[in-house]
């Protein structure tokens, strides 16, 4: 087409999109190249929240609201990339909650799965189904999608846990329901720690047939995870990337802990220098234990106890420590399985 018919080509176009526009029709080839990209064109970036920035924030948030009128105490973390949305990657939230002596999270059950990482404190609970789990620093906690669950502190001391939900997932589909019960904690009749002889002992009760997608197990203490890593690091060398990491699993099924939310912890050994790995699940690191580094597109995070940060899909990244560090993690990667979708490059 010669240059003078242009403008005239150019006039024709806009006045048929203009067009078809009021009838919500619009062209394919004017967005295709923004739809279907070579690689991932994530819109979450990489980021690092320093405990010791947030934590007298999360004080000053106790000072400021109960428990009980926030209905959640929560500092929610959001993706500069992302800000507005609630989101900490494009598929999965993540907030910081704080429950102080005395207080008590009303109970309430949400289409949400929902996990709980301790940070800080021992001693509150949060009531599962009708039982009670007495949390400490390292142990993850799940909620499964459905389950009624509140919170609640008797002890003498804050306790803070990152709060992991596939929020937008559900949100994408469209499916959320919530419930309130009338009453605000639940009735727990259950001896704590029943769940965990249950179904945390290689063994599950011969009536039992699994109904959902999530593990059966929602309470998997640090002390075992530790002691699993400790034990592989004794026994084999570390991977070239991740060191050692282990995945949470439903103890019945071996599949993940929760369908929406896949849920890790890993060692880097002391002087680890990690090589460098991406995937496309877009990751959310909690760090227990140990100092060390985190590279990725050009930035260096550099991270210690409770710090948490995010690596984005497809993103090259490294991992060094400098002491053993101890990291949880979780991501949307059960999701991009189920779905053929999920890659890794290393
Ligand atoms: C929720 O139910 C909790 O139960 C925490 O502690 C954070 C964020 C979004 C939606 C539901 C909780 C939440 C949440």
């Amino acid at each position: 087409m010669s240059a003078v018919m242009q403008p005239k080509v150019d006039a024709d176009r806009k006045a048929f999109y203009g067009k078809i526009d009021k009838s919500n029709v619009t062209p394919l080839w004017e967005v295709l190249h923004g739809l279907i990209t070579a690689t991932p064109n994530t819109p979450c970036k990489p980021y690092l929240w320093k405990w010791d920035t947030v934590w007298p924030w999360i004080q000053e948030a106790g000072q400021l609201i109960t428990a009980k009128e926030a209905e959640r105490r929560v500092l929610v973390l959001e993706n500069p990339g992302l800000r507005g949305q609630s989101r900490i990657t494009h598929s999965l939230y993540a907030g910081l909650q704080l429950i102080l002596p005395g207080e008590v999270a009303p109970a309430h059950r949400h289409s949400q799965s929902a996990l709980r990482f301790i940070l800080q404190g021992s001693g509150a609970y949060t009531a599962v189904d009708g039982e009670k789990v007495t949390m400490n620093v390292g142990d993850f906690v799940i909620t499964p999608s459905w389950t009624y669950h509140d919170h609640g502190n008797p002890s003498k001391e804050p306790m803070v846990w990152m709060d992991g939900l596939d929020v937008p997932i559900v949100e994408l589909f469209d499916a959320q329901f919530l419930e309130r019960p009338s009453m605000e904690t639940q009735h727990t009749d259950r001896d704590q720690g029943y769940n965990l002889a249950q179904f945390g002992n290689t063994m599950k009760p011969v009536e039992y047939k699994h109904k959902t997608h999530t593990s059966p197990l929602f309470w998997y203490p640090y002390e075992r995870t530790r002691g699993a890593l400790d034990a592989m690091k004794k026994a084999q060398d570390p991977h070239a990337c991740w060191g050692y990491k282990l995945q949470y699993t439903n103890p019945v099924t071996g599949d993940w802990a929760m369908p929406t939310i896949g849920t890790f912890m890993q060692m880097l050994p002391k002087g680890f220098k990690g090589k460098p790995y991406r995937s496309t699940d877009s990751t959310v690191y909690a760090v227990v234990e140990g100092k060390g580094r985190c590279s990725v597109n050009g930035e260096t995070l550099t991270f210690g106890p409770k710090d948490v940060f995010v690596c984005p899909s497809w993103m090259p990244y490294t991992l060094e420590a400098d002491d053993d560090a101890v990291i949880f993690s979780y991501s949307d990667r059960p999701v991009q399985q189920a779905l053929d979708l999920w890659r890794e490059q290393f």
